[in-house]
Protein backbone atom coordinates (compact mmCIF):
# COMPACT_ATOMS: atom_id res chain seq x y z
CA UNK A 1 0.00 0.00 0.00
CA UNK A 2 2.99 2.32 0.65
CA UNK A 3 4.21 2.20 -3.37
CA UNK A 4 0.77 3.61 -4.00
CA UNK A 5 0.29 6.75 -5.09
CA UNK A 6 -2.99 8.46 -2.67
CA UNK A 7 -4.73 11.48 -3.46
CA UNK A 8 -5.40 11.24 0.44
CA UNK A 9 -2.58 12.93 1.44
CA UNK A 10 -2.92 17.26 1.07
CA UNK A 11 0.09 19.04 1.00
CA UNK A 12 1.96 21.69 -1.08
CA UNK A 13 2.88 19.77 -4.30
CA UNK A 14 5.51 22.00 -5.17
CA UNK A 15 7.14 21.88 -2.21
CA UNK A 16 8.91 23.36 1.21
CA UNK A 17 11.60 25.82 2.31
CA UNK A 18 14.44 24.24 3.99
CA UNK A 19 13.43 26.52 7.21
CA UNK A 20 10.07 27.00 7.34
CA UNK A 21 7.38 25.14 8.42
CA UNK A 22 6.19 21.45 6.30
CA UNK A 23 2.75 19.98 6.76
CA UNK A 24 0.75 17.91 5.22
CA UNK A 25 -2.77 16.89 5.80
CA UNK A 26 -4.05 12.91 5.51
CA UNK A 27 -7.18 12.47 5.36
CA UNK A 28 -9.58 9.12 5.78
CA UNK A 29 -8.93 6.22 7.87
CA UNK A 30 -5.31 5.83 8.41
CA UNK A 31 -3.77 2.60 9.87
CA UNK A 32 -1.25 3.21 12.45
CA UNK A 33 -0.11 6.88 14.40
CA UNK A 34 3.07 6.93 12.23
CA UNK A 35 4.54 8.98 8.57
CA UNK A 36 7.52 8.53 6.99
CA UNK A 37 9.07 10.91 4.72
CA UNK A 38 11.01 9.38 1.98
CA UNK A 39 13.08 10.09 -0.67
CA UNK A 40 10.68 10.06 -3.91
CA UNK A 41 11.92 6.65 -5.47
CA UNK A 42 11.19 5.13 -2.09
CA UNK A 43 14.95 4.16 -1.10
CA UNK A 44 15.32 6.12 1.59
CA UNK A 45 13.17 7.51 4.59
CA UNK A 46 14.82 10.19 6.29
CA UNK A 47 12.35 11.60 8.85
CA UNK A 48 9.81 10.00 11.00
CA UNK A 49 7.45 11.59 12.58
CA UNK A 50 3.77 10.90 14.46
CA UNK A 51 0.32 12.15 13.15
CA UNK A 52 -1.59 14.69 15.28
CA UNK A 53 -5.00 13.81 16.63
CA UNK A 54 -8.10 13.61 14.15
CA UNK A 55 -9.93 16.47 13.64
CA UNK A 56 -12.76 17.29 12.15
CA UNK A 57 -14.30 20.80 10.99
CA UNK A 58 -17.14 22.38 11.65
CA UNK A 59 -18.20 22.56 7.72
CA UNK A 60 -16.00 20.12 6.56
CA UNK A 61 -16.90 17.05 8.16
CA UNK A 62 -14.10 15.28 7.10
CA UNK A 63 -11.80 13.99 9.22
CA UNK A 64 -8.36 15.18 9.02
CA UNK A 65 -4.85 14.08 10.71
CA UNK A 66 -1.56 16.49 10.61
CA UNK A 67 1.62 15.58 9.96
CA UNK A 68 4.34 17.83 10.44
CA UNK A 69 7.74 17.38 9.17
CA UNK A 70 9.06 20.88 10.04
CA UNK A 71 12.12 19.44 11.58
CA UNK A 72 13.70 18.06 8.46
CA UNK A 73 15.64 20.18 6.65
CA UNK A 74 17.72 18.91 3.77
CA UNK A 75 17.37 19.84 0.24
CA UNK A 76 16.09 16.87 -1.94
CA UNK A 77 12.88 15.46 -3.78
CA UNK A 78 10.18 13.25 -1.45
CA UNK A 79 7.39 12.13 -1.03
CA UNK A 80 5.40 11.83 2.25
CA UNK A 81 4.22 7.99 3.34
CA UNK A 82 1.53 6.69 6.06
CA UNK A 83 1.40 3.39 5.88
CA UNK A 84 -2.05 2.13 5.09
CA UNK A 85 -2.69 4.98 3.12
CA UNK A 86 -0.11 5.53 0.49
CA UNK A 87 2.19 8.09 -0.53
CA UNK A 88 1.86 11.71 -1.57
CA UNK A 89 3.02 13.74 -4.87
CA UNK A 90 6.60 14.21 -4.60
CA UNK A 91 8.12 17.76 -3.42
CA UNK A 92 10.83 19.48 -3.41
CA UNK A 93 12.72 20.63 -0.05
CA UNK A 94 15.02 23.68 -1.40
CA UNK A 95 15.75 26.95 -1.25
CA UNK A 96 13.78 29.26 -3.79
CA UNK A 97 11.35 26.59 -3.97
CA UNK A 98 8.66 28.73 -4.96
CA UNK A 99 10.79 31.07 -7.59
CA UNK A 100 9.21 29.43 -11.11
CA UNK A 101 6.07 29.92 -9.74
CA UNK A 102 6.29 33.60 -8.79
CA UNK A 103 7.67 34.46 -12.10
CA UNK A 104 5.16 32.21 -14.03
CA UNK A 105 2.27 34.01 -12.25
CA UNK A 106 3.13 37.64 -13.12
CA UNK A 107 3.79 35.97 -16.74
CA UNK A 108 0.28 34.74 -16.41
CA UNK A 109 -0.56 38.46 -17.46
CA UNK A 110 1.56 38.25 -20.70
CA UNK A 111 -0.53 35.72 -21.65
CA UNK A 112 -4.01 37.75 -20.60
CA UNK A 113 -2.73 40.78 -23.27
CA UNK A 114 -5.17 41.99 -25.58
CA UNK A 115 -4.39 43.41 -28.96
CA UNK A 116 -1.17 41.79 -29.53
CA UNK A 117 -0.01 38.25 -30.72
CA UNK A 118 2.20 35.82 -28.40
CA UNK A 119 5.10 35.25 -29.77
CA UNK A 120 6.69 31.52 -29.42
CA UNK A 121 9.83 32.61 -28.34
CA UNK A 122 7.85 34.11 -25.18
CA UNK A 123 4.40 32.27 -25.14
CA UNK A 124 6.09 28.62 -26.08
CA UNK A 125 3.66 26.41 -27.18
CA UNK A 126 0.83 29.14 -26.27
CA UNK A 127 1.87 31.06 -28.65
CA UNK A 128 -1.29 32.89 -30.50
CA UNK A 129 -2.19 35.28 -33.27
CA UNK A 130 -3.14 38.68 -32.03
CA UNK A 131 -6.87 39.66 -30.88
CA UNK A 132 -9.37 42.43 -30.13
CA UNK A 133 -7.00 45.09 -32.11
CA UNK A 134 -9.79 47.78 -30.02
CA UNK A 135 -8.55 50.61 -32.51
CA UNK A 136 -11.98 51.50 -33.01
CA UNK A 137 -14.33 51.07 -30.01
CA UNK A 138 -17.57 52.48 -30.10
CA UNK A 139 -19.13 54.68 -27.15
CA UNK A 140 -21.94 53.17 -25.89
CA UNK A 141 -25.21 55.35 -25.46
CA UNK A 142 -25.16 55.37 -22.20
CA UNK A 143 -21.07 56.75 -22.18
CA UNK A 144 -22.30 59.80 -24.27
CA UNK A 145 -21.43 63.12 -24.25
CA UNK A 146 -21.73 66.31 -26.30
CA UNK A 147 -18.02 66.00 -27.43
CA UNK A 148 -18.57 62.08 -27.61
CA UNK A 149 -21.98 61.21 -28.56
CA UNK A 150 -23.00 57.73 -29.03
CA UNK A 151 -21.14 55.57 -31.66
CA UNK A 152 -18.23 58.12 -31.05
CA UNK A 153 -14.87 55.59 -32.19
CA UNK A 154 -12.46 55.35 -30.37
CA UNK A 155 -9.04 53.81 -29.52
CA UNK A 156 -8.67 51.91 -26.44
CA UNK A 157 -5.68 49.18 -27.25
CA UNK A 158 -3.40 47.00 -25.14
CA UNK A 159 -4.84 46.05 -21.60
CA UNK A 160 -5.06 42.64 -20.09
CA UNK A 161 -7.96 40.33 -20.84
CA UNK A 162 -10.00 39.92 -17.44
CA UNK A 163 -10.51 36.58 -16.85
CA UNK A 164 -11.63 33.70 -18.77
CA UNK A 165 -13.50 36.22 -20.77
CA UNK A 166 -12.24 38.94 -23.28
CA UNK A 167 -13.85 41.98 -21.99
CA UNK A 168 -11.83 45.03 -20.38
CA UNK A 169 -12.89 46.00 -16.86
CA UNK A 170 -11.71 49.06 -14.67
CA UNK A 171 -12.82 48.48 -11.95
CA UNK A 172 -11.33 44.84 -11.88
CA UNK A 173 -7.95 46.31 -13.10
CA UNK A 174 -7.77 48.78 -10.25
CA UNK A 175 -7.42 46.45 -7.37
CA UNK A 176 -5.12 44.02 -10.10
CA UNK A 177 -2.96 47.17 -10.27
CA UNK A 178 -3.07 48.18 -7.01
CA UNK A 179 -1.47 45.13 -5.95
CA UNK A 180 0.87 44.79 -8.32
CA UNK A 181 2.61 47.84 -8.02
CA UNK A 182 2.16 47.29 -4.30
CA UNK A 183 4.32 44.34 -4.44
CA UNK A 184 6.73 46.37 -6.15
CA UNK A 185 6.91 48.92 -3.94
CA UNK A 186 7.26 46.32 -0.71
CA UNK A 187 9.96 44.28 -3.03
CA UNK A 188 11.92 46.82 -5.42
CA UNK A 189 14.83 44.44 -5.38
CA UNK A 190 13.68 41.28 -5.60
CA UNK A 191 11.59 42.32 -8.57
CA UNK A 192 14.65 44.00 -10.24
CA UNK A 193 16.18 40.40 -10.63
CA UNK A 194 13.40 38.54 -11.80
CA UNK A 195 13.05 37.63 -15.32
CA UNK A 196 9.70 36.88 -17.16
CA UNK A 197 11.16 36.10 -20.94
CA UNK A 198 8.36 38.95 -22.03
CA UNK A 199 9.04 41.03 -25.09
CA UNK A 200 10.12 44.28 -23.22
CA UNK A 201 12.78 42.22 -20.83
CA UNK A 202 16.12 43.74 -21.42
CA UNK A 203 14.83 47.28 -20.95
CA UNK A 204 16.26 47.94 -18.11
CA UNK A 205 12.82 48.42 -16.56
CA UNK A 206 11.68 45.43 -14.27
CA UNK A 207 9.80 43.45 -16.41
CA UNK A 208 6.51 43.66 -13.48
CA UNK A 209 6.78 47.34 -14.04
CA UNK A 210 6.77 46.40 -18.64
CA UNK A 211 4.10 44.16 -17.58
CA UNK A 212 1.97 46.57 -15.66
CA UNK A 213 2.74 49.11 -18.09
CA UNK A 214 0.85 46.96 -20.88
CA UNK A 215 -2.42 47.65 -19.03
CA UNK A 216 -1.26 50.90 -17.76
CA UNK A 217 -1.53 52.75 -20.83
CA UNK A 218 -5.25 50.76 -22.06
CA UNK A 219 -6.62 52.78 -19.20
CA UNK A 220 -5.23 55.79 -19.80
CA UNK A 221 -7.58 55.57 -22.79
CA UNK A 222 -10.63 54.91 -20.72
CA UNK A 223 -10.33 58.72 -19.63
CA UNK A 224 -12.95 61.16 -21.33
CA UNK A 225 -10.08 63.75 -22.09
CA UNK A 226 -13.79 66.22 -21.84
CA UNK A 227 -14.04 65.81 -18.61
CA UNK A 228 -11.91 63.24 -16.52
CA UNK A 229 -14.22 60.62 -15.88
CA UNK A 230 -13.44 56.76 -16.34
CA UNK A 231 -15.55 54.18 -18.25
CA UNK A 232 -16.83 51.44 -16.51
CA UNK A 233 -15.45 48.87 -19.00
CA UNK A 234 -14.70 48.14 -22.50
CA UNK A 235 -16.74 45.05 -23.13
CA UNK A 236 -18.77 43.62 -26.13
CA UNK A 237 -22.70 43.21 -25.10
CA UNK A 238 -22.55 39.99 -24.23
CA UNK A 239 -19.71 37.13 -23.58
CA UNK A 240 -17.99 35.48 -26.67
CA UNK A 241 -18.11 31.88 -27.05
CA UNK A 242 -15.35 29.56 -26.19
CA UNK A 243 -13.17 30.57 -28.87
CA UNK A 244 -9.60 32.31 -29.46
CA UNK A 245 -9.15 35.64 -29.26
CA UNK A 246 -8.46 36.46 -32.97
CA UNK A 247 -11.99 34.59 -33.96
CA UNK A 248 -13.63 37.12 -31.41
CA UNK A 249 -14.50 40.01 -33.85
CA UNK A 250 -17.36 41.68 -32.56
CA UNK A 251 -17.84 45.48 -31.90
CA UNK A 252 -16.68 46.60 -28.42
CA UNK A 253 -18.21 49.43 -26.54
CA UNK A 254 -17.12 51.55 -24.03
CA UNK A 255 -19.79 51.66 -21.36
CA UNK A 256 -20.82 54.32 -18.67
CA UNK A 257 -18.67 56.48 -16.66
CA UNK A 258 -19.04 55.73 -13.30
CA UNK A 259 -17.44 56.98 -9.87
CA UNK A 260 -16.05 53.42 -8.92
CA UNK A 261 -14.14 53.36 -11.95
CA UNK A 262 -12.81 56.58 -11.74
CA UNK A 263 -11.93 56.31 -8.11
CA UNK A 264 -10.21 53.08 -8.62
CA UNK A 265 -8.27 54.73 -11.85
CA UNK A 266 -7.18 57.64 -9.59
CA UNK A 267 -5.65 55.17 -6.83
CA UNK A 268 -3.95 53.15 -9.94
CA UNK A 269 -2.76 56.50 -11.98
CA UNK A 270 -1.78 58.37 -8.46
CA UNK A 271 0.56 55.35 -7.57
CA UNK A 272 1.97 54.71 -11.00
CA UNK A 273 3.22 58.52 -10.93
CA UNK A 274 5.43 57.27 -8.19
CA UNK A 275 6.65 54.24 -9.02
CA UNK A 276 7.63 55.32 -12.49
CA UNK A 277 8.83 58.23 -11.59
CA UNK A 278 13.21 56.35 -11.33
CA UNK A 279 11.78 55.68 -15.06
CA UNK A 280 11.95 58.73 -16.59
CA UNK A 281 14.55 58.39 -19.17
CA UNK A 282 12.80 55.27 -20.50
CA UNK A 283 9.32 56.66 -20.18
CA UNK A 284 9.92 60.10 -20.87
CA UNK A 285 6.26 62.10 -19.62
CA UNK A 286 4.51 58.76 -18.26
CA UNK A 287 4.81 59.45 -14.41
CA UNK A 288 3.90 63.19 -14.84
CA UNK A 289 0.65 61.69 -17.57
CA UNK A 290 -0.27 59.32 -14.23
CA UNK A 291 -0.28 62.28 -12.31
CA UNK A 292 -2.55 64.53 -14.29
CA UNK A 293 -4.72 61.68 -15.11
CA UNK A 294 -5.12 61.12 -11.65
CA UNK A 295 -5.84 64.18 -10.47
CA UNK A 296 -8.50 64.87 -13.10
CA UNK A 297 -10.46 61.52 -12.34
CA UNK A 298 -10.25 62.41 -8.53
CA UNK A 299 -12.18 66.03 -9.69
CA UNK A 300 -14.49 64.00 -11.50
CA UNK A 301 -15.43 62.24 -8.93
CA UNK A 302 -15.88 65.09 -6.26
CA UNK A 303 -18.49 66.98 -8.94
CA UNK A 304 -19.91 62.97 -9.24
CA UNK A 305 -19.65 61.01 -6.03
CA UNK A 306 -22.56 58.60 -6.27
CA UNK A 307 -22.77 57.55 -9.94
CA UNK A 308 -23.18 53.80 -9.58
CA UNK A 309 -22.96 51.20 -12.55
CA UNK A 310 -25.80 49.43 -12.25
CA UNK A 311 -26.32 47.16 -15.56
CA UNK A 312 -29.67 46.19 -15.10
CA UNK A 313 -31.22 49.78 -15.20
CA UNK A 314 -28.88 50.63 -17.46
CA UNK A 315 -30.43 47.85 -19.83
CA UNK A 316 -33.36 49.52 -19.20
CA UNK A 317 -32.30 52.76 -20.86
CA UNK A 318 -29.73 52.13 -23.28
CA UNK A 319 -29.20 49.71 -26.26
CA UNK A 320 -27.56 47.67 -27.12
CA UNK A 321 -28.05 45.86 -23.85
CA UNK A 322 -25.06 44.41 -21.87
CA UNK A 323 -24.67 41.49 -20.23
CA UNK A 324 -20.81 40.82 -19.54
CA UNK A 325 -19.69 41.28 -16.08
CA UNK A 326 -20.72 43.67 -13.99
CA UNK A 327 -18.61 44.48 -11.11
CA UNK A 328 -21.37 46.99 -9.43
CA UNK A 329 -20.53 48.05 -6.00
CA UNK A 330 -23.18 50.55 -4.44
CA UNK A 331 -20.19 51.06 -1.57
CA UNK A 332 -17.79 53.48 -2.57
CA UNK A 333 -16.90 54.46 0.87
CA UNK A 334 -13.47 52.55 0.09
CA UNK A 335 -12.92 53.44 -3.30
CA UNK A 336 -12.64 57.41 -1.92
CA UNK A 337 -10.49 56.16 0.66
CA UNK A 338 -8.25 54.61 -1.40
CA UNK A 339 -7.88 57.08 -3.96
CA UNK A 340 -7.46 60.03 -1.44
CA UNK A 341 -4.53 57.93 -0.11
CA UNK A 342 -2.76 57.29 -3.34
CA UNK A 343 -3.33 60.61 -4.42
CA UNK A 344 -1.60 61.99 -1.07
CA UNK A 345 1.12 59.44 -0.65
CA UNK A 346 2.47 60.65 -3.87
CA UNK A 347 1.57 64.29 -3.71
CA UNK A 348 2.17 64.58 0.01
CA UNK A 349 -0.67 67.07 -0.58
CA UNK A 350 -2.59 66.51 3.12
CA UNK A 351 -5.62 68.82 1.53
CA UNK A 352 -5.81 64.67 0.39
CA UNK A 353 -5.60 63.33 3.02
CA UNK A 354 -8.38 65.76 5.05
CA UNK A 355 -10.45 65.08 1.63
CA UNK A 356 -12.66 61.98 2.95
CA UNK A 357 -12.78 60.73 6.20
CA UNK A 358 -10.04 57.98 6.14
CA UNK A 359 -10.86 56.13 9.14
CA UNK A 360 -14.67 56.00 9.05
CA UNK A 361 -14.81 53.02 11.50
CA UNK A 362 -12.10 50.30 13.28
CA UNK A 363 -13.20 48.09 10.89
CA UNK A 364 -10.65 46.80 8.06
CA UNK A 365 -12.22 44.90 5.37
CA UNK A 366 -10.41 41.79 3.46
CA UNK A 367 -9.74 43.33 -0.01
CA UNK A 368 -11.54 42.23 -2.98
CA UNK A 369 -12.49 44.18 -6.22
CA UNK A 370 -15.32 45.84 -4.47
CA UNK A 371 -13.91 46.53 -1.18
CA UNK A 372 -10.16 48.89 -1.90
CA UNK A 373 -9.68 50.16 1.55
CA UNK A 374 -6.66 48.52 3.10
CA UNK A 375 -4.99 49.06 -0.10
CA UNK A 376 -4.68 52.60 0.32
CA UNK A 377 -4.09 51.80 4.37
CA UNK A 378 -1.39 49.61 3.01
CA UNK A 379 0.42 52.54 1.37
CA UNK A 380 -0.19 54.86 3.94
CA UNK A 381 1.58 52.14 6.34
CA UNK A 382 4.31 51.70 3.73
CA UNK A 383 5.57 55.34 3.01
CA UNK A 384 4.52 56.58 6.69
CA UNK A 385 8.10 57.86 7.15
CA UNK A 386 7.97 60.49 4.36
CA UNK A 387 4.98 61.94 5.15
CA UNK A 388 3.16 64.90 6.61
CA UNK A 389 2.38 65.35 10.36
CA UNK A 390 -1.66 64.74 10.07
CA UNK A 391 -0.45 60.88 8.82
CA UNK A 392 2.47 60.07 11.11
CA UNK A 393 0.16 61.34 14.49
CA UNK A 394 -2.41 58.40 12.72
CA UNK A 395 0.42 55.65 12.14
CA UNK A 396 0.60 53.95 15.28
CA UNK A 397 -3.10 53.70 15.67
CA UNK A 398 -3.33 52.29 12.05
CA UNK A 399 -0.88 49.80 12.69
CA UNK A 400 -2.36 48.91 15.86
CA UNK A 401 -5.38 47.83 13.10
CA UNK A 402 -3.48 45.88 11.01
CA UNK A 403 -2.29 44.09 13.31
CA UNK A 404 -5.41 43.21 15.63
CA UNK A 405 -6.77 42.37 12.12
CA UNK A 406 -3.61 39.92 11.36
CA UNK A 407 -3.79 38.42 14.53
CA UNK A 408 -7.74 37.63 13.88
CA UNK A 409 -6.44 35.73 10.76
CA UNK A 410 -4.53 33.61 12.23
CA UNK A 411 -6.73 32.63 15.79
CA UNK A 412 -7.40 29.19 15.46
CA UNK A 413 -5.49 28.39 11.93
CA UNK A 414 -2.97 25.68 13.98
CA UNK A 415 -6.63 23.75 15.05
CA UNK A 416 -8.45 24.34 11.29
CA UNK A 417 -9.16 21.03 9.80
CA UNK A 418 -5.62 22.10 7.51
CA UNK A 419 -4.22 23.86 9.88
CA UNK A 420 -4.34 26.87 6.94
CA UNK A 421 -5.26 30.66 8.32
CA UNK A 422 -7.77 30.12 4.87
CA UNK A 423 -11.51 28.62 6.27
CA UNK A 424 -11.54 30.00 9.61
CA UNK A 425 -15.44 30.52 8.38
CA UNK A 426 -17.27 29.27 5.96
CA UNK A 427 -17.79 32.68 4.39
CA UNK A 428 -13.95 32.46 3.24
CA UNK A 429 -15.49 29.96 -0.08
CA UNK A 430 -16.68 32.52 -2.16
CA UNK A 431 -16.33 33.11 -5.94
CA UNK A 432 -13.02 33.99 -6.49
CA UNK A 433 -11.72 32.16 -2.80
CA UNK A 434 -8.48 31.66 -4.16
CA UNK A 435 -7.93 35.55 -3.58
CA UNK A 436 -9.05 35.46 -0.84
CA UNK A 437 -6.19 33.25 0.44
CA UNK A 438 -3.61 35.14 -1.15
CA UNK A 439 -5.21 38.64 0.17
CA UNK A 440 -5.27 36.94 3.84
CA UNK A 441 -1.90 35.79 3.07
CA UNK A 442 -0.51 40.14 1.87
CA UNK A 443 -2.41 40.79 5.25
CA UNK A 444 -0.03 38.92 7.43
CA UNK A 445 2.62 39.77 5.10
CA UNK A 446 1.96 43.48 6.46
CA UNK A 447 2.13 42.62 9.80
CA UNK A 448 5.16 40.59 9.55
CA UNK A 449 7.03 43.97 7.55
CA UNK A 450 5.39 45.94 10.64
CA UNK A 451 7.09 43.30 13.93
CA UNK A 452 9.53 41.03 12.27
CA UNK A 453 7.31 38.41 13.95
CA UNK A 454 7.15 34.83 12.35
CA UNK A 455 3.93 33.84 13.31
CA UNK A 456 2.60 36.11 10.88
CA UNK A 457 5.09 35.03 7.95
CA UNK A 458 4.20 31.30 8.71
CA UNK A 459 0.39 32.27 8.29
CA UNK A 460 1.28 33.58 4.84
CA UNK A 461 2.71 30.86 3.88
CA UNK A 462 0.08 28.38 4.96
CA UNK A 463 -2.11 30.38 2.83
CA UNK A 464 0.61 29.39 0.09
CA UNK A 465 0.01 25.79 0.95
CA UNK A 466 -3.25 25.98 0.87
CA UNK A 467 -3.50 27.00 -2.98
CA UNK A 468 -0.81 24.48 -3.98
CA UNK A 469 -2.55 21.62 -2.71
CA UNK A 470 -3.08 21.76 1.44
CA UNK A 471 -6.93 22.22 1.28
CA UNK A 472 -9.78 19.72 1.24
CA UNK A 473 -9.93 19.58 -2.88
CA UNK A 474 -6.35 18.46 -2.92
CA UNK A 475 -5.87 20.48 -5.97
CA UNK A 476 -3.15 22.86 -6.92
CA UNK A 477 -5.12 25.93 -8.22
CA UNK A 478 -2.33 26.97 -10.10
CA UNK A 479 -2.37 26.20 -13.62
CA UNK A 480 1.40 23.61 -14.79
CA UNK A 481 2.28 23.93 -11.22
CA UNK A 482 1.72 20.42 -8.85
CA UNK A 483 0.86 17.19 -10.30
CA UNK A 484 -3.14 17.59 -8.69
CA UNK A 485 -3.34 20.95 -10.19
CA UNK A 486 -6.75 22.92 -12.51
CA UNK A 487 -6.65 21.07 -15.68
CA UNK A 488 -9.45 22.92 -17.60
CA UNK A 489 -9.97 26.11 -15.98
CA UNK A 490 -12.75 28.36 -17.70
CA UNK A 491 -10.66 30.46 -19.82
CA UNK A 492 -11.32 31.05 -22.94
CA UNK A 493 -7.73 30.40 -24.72
CA UNK A 494 -6.87 27.28 -22.64
CA UNK A 495 -9.94 25.75 -23.54
CA UNK A 496 -9.94 26.75 -27.56
CA UNK A 497 -6.39 26.28 -28.64
CA UNK A 498 -5.96 22.23 -28.91
CA UNK A 499 -3.26 22.48 -26.32
CA UNK A 500 -3.75 19.81 -24.13
CA UNK A 501 -1.94 21.53 -21.14
CA UNK A 502 -3.90 25.02 -19.74
CA UNK A 503 -2.01 28.02 -20.18
CA UNK A 504 0.42 28.02 -17.30
CA UNK A 505 0.58 30.23 -13.99
CA UNK A 506 -3.23 31.04 -13.86
CA UNK A 507 -4.85 30.95 -10.47
CA UNK A 508 -8.20 29.49 -10.42
CA UNK A 509 -11.20 30.99 -8.52
CA UNK A 510 -11.09 27.96 -6.48
CA UNK A 511 -13.55 26.69 -4.11
CA UNK A 512 -16.56 28.03 -4.04
CA UNK A 513 -19.73 27.20 -1.44
CA UNK A 514 -22.47 28.48 -3.79
CA UNK A 515 -20.62 27.17 -7.63
CA UNK A 516 -22.98 24.10 -8.00
CA UNK A 517 -25.81 27.15 -8.04
CA UNK A 518 -24.29 29.60 -10.05
CA UNK A 519 -22.67 27.76 -12.99
CA UNK A 520 -25.57 24.61 -12.72
CA UNK A 521 -22.26 22.77 -13.52
CA UNK A 522 -22.57 19.02 -13.34
CA UNK A 523 -19.30 17.13 -12.23
CA UNK A 524 -19.09 18.95 -9.08
CA UNK A 525 -18.24 15.57 -6.14
CA UNK A 526 -19.08 16.76 -3.15
CA UNK A 527 -21.70 18.92 -1.03
CA UNK A 528 -19.16 20.24 1.84
CA UNK A 529 -18.63 23.82 1.41
CA UNK A 530 -15.06 23.71 1.31
CA UNK A 531 -15.13 21.27 -1.71
CA UNK A 532 -17.06 22.77 -4.00
CA UNK A 533 -14.97 22.81 -6.70
CA UNK A 534 -14.84 20.92 -10.35
CA UNK A 535 -11.53 20.87 -12.80
CA UNK A 536 -13.81 21.73 -15.53
CA UNK A 537 -14.15 24.46 -18.05
CA UNK A 538 -18.17 24.68 -17.85
CA UNK A 539 -17.53 26.13 -14.30
CA UNK A 540 -17.37 30.19 -14.00
CA UNK A 541 -17.90 30.04 -10.53
CA UNK A 542 -15.68 27.63 -9.35
CA UNK A 543 -12.55 27.62 -12.26
CA UNK A 544 -12.47 30.24 -13.58
CA UNK A 545 -9.10 32.23 -14.14
CA UNK A 546 -9.27 36.12 -13.31
CA UNK A 547 -6.79 38.79 -13.09
CA UNK A 548 -7.34 40.18 -9.53
CA UNK A 549 -6.78 36.84 -8.22
CA UNK A 550 -3.42 36.30 -9.79
CA UNK A 551 -2.48 39.71 -8.75
CA UNK A 552 -2.09 38.30 -4.96
CA UNK A 553 -0.80 34.92 -6.17
CA UNK A 554 2.43 37.26 -7.39
CA UNK A 555 2.00 39.57 -4.39
CA UNK A 556 2.74 36.43 -1.87
CA UNK A 557 4.72 34.12 -3.95
CA UNK A 558 7.11 36.74 -4.73
CA UNK A 559 7.05 38.05 -0.92
CA UNK A 560 7.27 34.56 0.46
CA UNK A 561 10.33 34.37 -1.98
CA UNK A 562 12.13 37.26 -0.94
CA UNK A 563 11.90 36.56 3.02
CA UNK A 564 12.47 32.77 2.66
CA UNK A 565 15.59 33.18 4.28
CA UNK A 566 13.92 35.33 7.35
O1 LIG B 1 -15.11 37.97 -9.29
C1 LIG B 1 -16.46 38.27 -9.51
C2 LIG B 1 -17.29 37.72 -8.37
O2 LIG B 1 -16.97 38.39 -7.17
C3 LIG B 1 -18.76 37.86 -8.68
O3 LIG B 1 -19.50 37.19 -7.67
C4 LIG B 1 -19.06 37.25 -10.05
C5 LIG B 1 -20.53 37.37 -10.44
O4 LIG B 1 -20.89 38.68 -10.65
O5 LIG B 1 -18.29 37.88 -11.04
C6 LIG B 1 -16.91 37.70 -10.85
O6 LIG B 1 -16.21 38.38 -11.84
C7 LIG B 1 -16.31 37.89 -13.17
C8 LIG B 1 -16.68 39.08 -14.05
O7 LIG B 1 -17.98 39.51 -13.74
C9 LIG B 1 -16.52 38.79 -15.53
N1 LIG B 1 -15.23 38.25 -15.83
C10 LIG B 1 -14.94 37.05 -15.06
C11 LIG B 1 -14.94 37.36 -13.59
C12 LIG B 1 -14.51 36.16 -12.76
O8 LIG B 1 -15.44 35.13 -12.74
Amino acid sequence: MENELTENIHLNQVGFYLSAPKIAIVTGETGGDTFYLKTSDLSETVFTGRLAEARAGEYSQKQTRLADFSDFSATGNFVLVVPGVGHSFAFDVKQEVHKELAAAALKGFYFQRASTDLQPEYAGKWHRPAGHPDSEVLVHPSAATAQRPAGTVISSAKGWYDAGDYNKYIVNSGITMGTLLAAYEDFPDYFQQQQLNIPESGNKVPDLLDEVLWNLRWMLTMQDPGDGGVYHKLTNPAFDGMVMPSEANGVRYVVQKGTAATLDFAAVMAQASRVYKPFESTFPGLSDSCLVAATKAWEWAQQNPAILYQQDDLNKRFEPAISTGAYGDSDLTDEFIWAASELYVTTKNAAYYRAVKLFPDANMPLPGWNQVRLLGYYSLVRHARNLTPEAQKDEPELKKRLLRFADELLEGAADRSYGTVMGKSEKDYIWGSSSVAANQGIALLQAYNVTSEKKYLHGALSNLDYLLGRNATGYSFVTGFGEKSTLHPHHRPSVADGIPEPVPGLLSGGTNARANQQDKCTTYRSEFPDEMYTDDDCSYASNEIAINWNAPLVYLAAALEALQQE
